[in-house]
């Protein structure tokens, strides 16, 4: 038996430093590659940037180093989308919400970050825009495939429990509302999040998000860490929207149309992350459909900072309402390697200092009024990597519904 052991850890060793080897040999010929691209294929690249990257009015810098382009508002990716060419947005632009329920008391939020150098941010008409390089092109080549677009039913999750397949490559720990026949369309969704940094490598990410979906349309909106997508492993927020055969994060692709000068899609939290044990740090995040003309809202912050927004007219099924909502981790590993870490890197025990959370967790109903959720349903999809739970708990005279999730992902050791 113990042999037995032995020589499995031993095979399962030697296959690992293959991987390893094989890991290296083809990030190796990655940059060789590079070295090697094509006059078209450079060609082509130049043109992408060209298009990607506007001429900016100023470029400023962040407190941690990074450039940022300030674009004019007019001047964005967002409007290369063939149906925003005859758009009358301006900077100005403001949702018509319901009044938004403010339902995100507690004692650790926190002021949105202020993240620019003491020189300051972007001046107004601008938004600041990440400039691409043709590394992060390149290095973009190698994203996974968008995450599988089914939607969970409540009858889905409970027939099936747990679900324990290899879910091309993602694996989700997730909660999503329990089926309420007063709250089948949903125009919104919200959560504060804490935030922490899984350790990845290669090609995995992990992060947390909240989804919205109707049939194939998608909005997502959390934080990641995502060295194909990002270039580091910083803790970042990210966007991704997905309709027909369109999926993008951030401003990749046009769509999603910033208004505020400060936020930046791509922003980095490094210096806002949780130490488990510690007083965790978190960001609010919201989606909200505008119920006056059906644009779709991102609002950051406690005090629901206006970010940006997808026009309805880029949509399909999500022109109208969402059916779908859910909230927690997704990591992504690719065929043959191992789980990444998620969340705090720990299962679960139920304590908002130790377990990475979604807490606060809100839906939009039809009408657009913010609604607490206090029955959910919950998923994991590998419960050896992966763990989530659901508890309100009592915070002064308010309960306080936390979705605690995640895991350590299958050890390397
Ligand atoms: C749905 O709304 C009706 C009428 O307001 C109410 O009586 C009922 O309790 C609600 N059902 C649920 C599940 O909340
Ligand atoms: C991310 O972290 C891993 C593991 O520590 C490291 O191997 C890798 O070089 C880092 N990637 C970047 C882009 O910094
Ligand atoms: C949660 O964890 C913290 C840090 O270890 C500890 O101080 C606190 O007592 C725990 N809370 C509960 C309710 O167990
Ligand atoms: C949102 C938040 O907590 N922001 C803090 C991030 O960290 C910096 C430096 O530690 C603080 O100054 C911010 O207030």
């Amino acid at each position: 038996m113990g042999l037995f052991y032995s020589e499995l850890r031993m095979n399962k060793k030697i296959v690992r430093q293959i991987l390893l080897v094989l890991c290296l040999f083809l990030s190796y010929n990655g940059v060789q590659g590079r070295k090697k691209l094509s006059k078209s294929e450079d060609m082509e690249l130049e043109k992408q940037l060209k298009l990607l990257n506007k001429p900016p009015i100023k470029t400023v810098k962040t407190k941690f180093g990074e450039s940022y382009d300030c674009v004019d508002f007019y001047k964005q990716h967002a409007f290369d989308h063939p149906l925003l060419k005859n758009h009358n947005f301006h900077p100005q632009m403001k949702p018509t919400f319901a009044e938004i329920k403010q339902n995100s008391y507690g004692s650790t939020t926190n002021k949105l970050p202020t993240i620019w150098s003491k020189d300051g941010g972007c001046p107004s008409g601008t938004v600041p825009i990440k400039r691409i390089t043709k590394d992060d092109l390149i290095r973009q080549r190698n994203m996974p495939p968008a995450e599988p677009a089914n939607e969970f039913s409540n009858n889905d999750i409970e027939q099936k429990g747990s679900y324990s397949y290899q879910f091309n490559g993602y694996k989700r720990a997730i909660a999503i509302p329990q089926y309420d026949p007063n709250v089948t369309k949903f125009s919104g969704a919200g959560m504060a999040t804490s935030l922490y940094n899984p350790h990845v490598e290669g090609q995995q990410h992990s992060g947390c998000r909240i989804k919205i979906q109707h049939g194939s349309d998608i909005l997502q909106v959390g934080w990641r860490v995502d060295p194909t997508l990002y270039g580091d492993n910083n803790t970042r927020l990210y966007l991704h929207y997905q309709t027909g055969k369109t999926r993008c994060f951030n401003t990749l692709c046009p769509g999603f149309v910033s208004v505020h000068t400060d936020i930046p899609l791509d922003m980095s939290f490094e210096d806002n992350l949780s130490q488990r044990g510690g007083s965790p740090k978190e960001i609010n995040l919201y989606i909200y459909r505008d119920t006056g003309n059906g644009n779709w809202w991102l609002l950051l912050g406690p005090d629901y900072t206006q970010v940006g927004f997808w026009p309805h007219n880029i949509l399909n099924e999500l022109k109208g309402f969402a059916t779908n909502v859910e909230w927690g981790g997704v990591t992504y590993n690719p065929p043959g390697l191992p789980e990444p870490p998620m969340g705090s890197s720990f299962f679960p025990i139920g304590n908002s200092s130790l377990d990475a959370y979604c807490r606060s967790i809100t839906v939009a109903n039809e009408v657009g009024d913010s609604v607490g959720i206090y029955n959910v349903v919950v998923l994991t999809e590998n419960k050896f990597a992966y763990d989530i739970q659901f508890k309100g708990l009592t915070e002064g005279s308010n309960t306080i519904t936390y979705v605690f999730y995640g895991g350590p992902g299958i050890s390397n050791s």
